[in-house]
């Protein structure tokens, strides 16, 4: 069996590895070549340098794997599935790479010959931050869940030049930096020279006959760039597959011709070149709120054309051009969210217009591969395009998806003629699940709905948690599962648990490994289970309290980093991190922060002594544009100042927002973390991911009837989950009467605390009051007002617990006992059987290996 621990495993000599070999000074060796060769360097004297040699090695034990997976899966001919996504949030991929291959002794021993820390190796890397948040971050889960079951299946995506912005404070507002992360060359992706597509965008389309007299339409792009593959091995864990992830890169159409063709023309030819390397130069920085601009679709198309033209471009090679029946049988694609829904018309087009199709054979072969998941609720993020845009950039797509909604509403109009007998109301019903309708804002324009294009073009349609797969069907979408009930489903998230807690937090896996005997909870988290019997054993929460004293110091020593300031590790832990934005409520954090310093202030030094400490820790990225997150955040650091400042408080309570939050620095505060908020208003958080995350660390939960933390609260007991507030089916009613609600002093003190300058800022927060006070401004949307008093008591169960210490720890473990469901194996399991219809197809072990 594999070990967990690289601490352990650096001390063997004879560490083991996939081919069942010791090769420690091969490795070491290797490891000085590599640094030798590609960067001219005689020593590894640095991480950077350690960091540099260790991952080119890795990249060819890496690329072995993949090559062998991938001539495997070619002579098996399995059917695949791409996994379709305009985010993969992967993070760093040295330490994943070497434990997911099992090579973490060869490395941590020869890293240590060289002088060198395999975790400070590892920090030297950038993050890959090819996406947002949790919908980026899912995919990147679900692609290791997919190899580690040995699932065929490939993610496709853009290779953006500059990923997620980086996040700096200053003077305490948000700062917003390029995230430069290819400068020193990306040890994880193979560039594919012959793996190139063309991509068109605009012109014109003609009608041609055919001689057998078939009309076609040829589109004559006014643009074309090329796509280039870059492939990013992904190694399964404990397995020898190793799959993969597509990301393609925009280029000029050739240097070559731009140089003839432009020749005297030098600055018109550069301009085509930057307009091209526009399309994968930079990830949108918005999370749940799309952009409406035009080259995001221009982003969208790309990317989804390239990856359908290379899928139909494999299947020919093995199947010819005759058998599009069978494509279904080898293909299927999952959406994730709208972003790729483009796809529907671009098959379409690829069947039709350039393999011959008839209309009808290929939309029944379109339906069949594709399905499309639902990422939010926020009626802001269900992507709509001007018709005018579309048509002008993809001016057959338009025609397309006009003949879709022609053919759909048709449909419609005699699916309803019995249960809508009257003409007026059957055409109100139709135009409103009409793919083309108007935009209620602007009736001078119409919209491409491209939630309605995805779900009338594909097989399932699938919502993140059963409370939000439930909103999808009797909200979002009802008029579509009155008529499709069969076509809605749920899959609710889950995480890897070797990135989330095997290898982020070693000692509590270890821990964990010891206790159960072996380690094939990795792989199985059901049987984390039996961890229940000893969640009440003192020794065994000895244990388990040293290995979470042993993170939060490490915590501690970030802020140490970040503030300049110690904290107190004996104190509650209390974390707050992701996107920052009105629905998740970190405000609402923020105000019963306030209350908790309003009320230390008013004891006597005597009465403070029995106050549980707290140090609060919020991080998360504002959209760029979102100028209420922003000025949330500057709540944050004017609160914290304050209070970190305050001699008579500051032993028992801190508040810090760390900067720059991303998946590394979230493998560093999950396994820290105690408590955890996930307070978004009832009904609007679809899932949450890192609730899961948090919950699989022995993390305590202070959350609403929201998203997944419903299902974690039922595998962990509810009643070890600190729940509160208002339920997602009283929202309408309570929106209505808000105006009415009558708010609780303690909210209205604060409220004029904040007016009146305690924190300084007066101007700058007074929209912030008014959004949650003012009815005609801001009218308390997601109902923090409500909420309040039920937080502020749930906060103070909160403290009661946590004095409570072997009550801390019982649910501690309870928590850890109860993520079994979430492992995003548990997930891809599921999509593989009730959606995609896809099994295993393992390559054979390497030679001399033991799987
Ligand atoms: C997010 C949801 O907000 C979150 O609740 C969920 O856990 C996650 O997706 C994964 O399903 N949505 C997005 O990040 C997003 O951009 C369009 O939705």
């Amino acid at each position: 069996a594999l070990r967990v621990s690289a601490v352990a495993e650096a001390d063997k000599t004879a560490a083991i590895n996939k081919s069942g070999t010791s090769s420690v000074p091969a490795t070491t060796k290797d490891i000085e070549n590599k640094l030798r060769y590609l960067f001219g360097r005689n020593e590894v004297s640095t991480p950077n340098d350690a960091y540099q040699g260790t991952a080119w090695s890795v990249r060819e034990r890496l690329i072995d794997a993949f090559n062998k997976t991938h001539e495997h899966w070619k002579k098996e001919d399995p059917k695949f599935i791409y996994y379709l996504s305009a985010e993969f949030l992967m993070g760093r991929s040295l330490t994943n790479t070497v434990f997911n291959l099992g090579l973490q002794g060869d490395y941590a021993t020869a890293l240590k010959e060289l002088g060198q820390k395999m975790e400070q190796v590892a920090e030297a890397e950038r993050d890959a931050a090819l996406g947002n948040g949790g919908l980026g971050r899912l995919a990147a889960c679900f692609l290791d869940s997919m190899a580690t079951l040995d699932l065929p299946g490939w993610g496709y995506g853009i290779r953006y030049k500059y990923g997620m912005f980086k996040q700096a404070l200053k003077d305490g507002y948000q700062q917003e930096l390029p995230d430069i992360w290819l400068t020193s060359g990306n040890p994880w992706e193979v560039r594919r020279d012959d793996v190139r597509h063309m991509v068109g965008f605009g012109g014109r389309v003609e009608r041609r006959r055919e001689a057998g007299g078939r009309e076609v339409a040829v589109w004559t792009p006014a643009e074309q760039v090329i796509a280039q593959a870059y492939d990013n091995p992904i190694p399964g864990y404990s397995t020898p597959t190793t799959s993969n992830l597509r990301l393609w890169d925009a280029l000029p159409l050739s240097e070559f011709d731009l140089a003839a063709f432009n020749a005297g023309d030098y600055d018109r030819a550069m301009l085509a070149r930057e307009r091209a390397e526009a399309i994968s130069a930079v990830l949108y920085p918005n999370d749940s709120t799309p952009e409406g601009k035009e080259l995001r679709l221009k982003q969208q198309y790309f990317f989804v054309c390239a990856s359908l033209q290379d899928v139909l471009s494999r299947f020919k090679a093995t199947h010819g051009s005759a058998r599009w029946d069978l494509l279904p049988s080898k293909a299927v694609f999952q959406l994730n969210d709208t972003h790729p829904t483009i796809a529907v018309a671009e098959l379409m087009r690829l069947l039709v217009d350039v393999e011959g199709l008839e209309w009808d054979e290929a939309w029944g072969i379109t339906t069949k591969c594709l399905n499309y998941t639902n990422h939010t609720v926020m009626p802001e993020a269900l992507e709509k395009w001007p018709v005018k845009v579309m048509a002008k950039m993809l001016p057959r797509h338009m025609e397309i998806i006009e003949v879709i909604n022609e053919g759909w509403t048709q449909w419609l109009s005699a699916h309803l003629a019995s249960e809508l007998p009257a003409p007026e109301e059957r055409a109100k019903r139709i135009a409103a699940m009409s793919i083309i309708h108007e935009n209620p804002w602007n009736k001078e324009e119409m919209l491409v709905n491209m939630a309605y294009l995805a779900v009338v073009g594909s097989s399932a349609v699938n919502g993140v948690a059963a409370i939000h797969s439930n909103i999808v069907k009797d909200e979002i979408f009802n008029d579509f599962y009155k008529i499709f009930p069969s076509k809605f489903q749920n899959k609710t998230n889950g995480v890897t648990p070797r990135r989330w807690l095997a290898w982020c937090n070693p000692e509590l896996a270890d821990l964990i490994t010891q206790q159960l005997g072996s380690d094939a909870w990795i792989n199985d988290t059901e049987q984390l289970t039996a961890l229940r019997t000893h969640a009440s054993d003192p020794a065994f929460q000895q244990r388990w309290a040293a290995v979470k004293s042993a993170k939060k110091e490490r915590l501690a020593g970030l802020i140490k980093r970040v503030w300049g300031e110690e904290v107190n590790t004996a104190a509650l832990f209390d974390i707050q991190i992701k996107r920052i934005h009105e629905y998740k409520r970190q405000y609402l954090n923020v105000l019963s922060i306030i209350w908790r310093y309003k009320q230390l202030k008013r004891m006597s030094p005597q009465q403070r002594l029995q106050a549980v400490p707290r140090v609060c820790v919020i991080g998360g990225k504002a959209a760029s544009a979102y100028d209420m997150a922003k000025r949330i955040i500057r709540l944050v650091t004017a609160v914290g100042s304050v209070i970190n400042a305050d001699p008579d408080t500051r032993d028992y309570l801190r508040l810090y927002f760390l900067p720059d939050y991303n998946v590394s620095l979230a493998e560093t505060i999950i396994p820290a973390a105690e408590l955890s908020q996930h307070i978004s208003t009832a009904g609007t958080e679809a899932s949450g991911t890192s609730n899961m995350k948090f919950a699989l660390n022995g993390c305590l939960i202070i959350g609403t009837w929201d998203g997944a933390n419903i299902e974690i609260a039922e595998e962990t007991g509810v009643e070890n989950v600190f729940v509160f507030g208002v339920r997602a089916e009283d929202i309408n009613g309570l929106r209505k009467e808000r105006k009415n609600f009558k708010t609780d002093p303690r909210w209205d003190e604060i409220m004029r605390d904040i007016e009146g300058g305690m924190f300084g800022d007066k101007e700058y927060f007074k929209p912030l009051v008014d959004s949650v006070n003012n009815m005609k401004v801001g009218n308390d949307w997601f109902l923090l007002a409500n909420d309040f008093a039920a937080y502020l008591d749930a906060q103070q169960q909160v403290d009661e617990c946590y004095r409570d210490q072997a009550e801390w720890l019982r649910r501690s473990i309870m928590y850890t006992a109860g993520s079994g469901k979430f492992s995003s194996d548990r997930t891809i399991r599921q999509y593989a059987e009730d959606i995609w219809h896809v099994g295993p197809c393992r390559p054979p072990p390497a030679a001399g290996g033991q799987q």
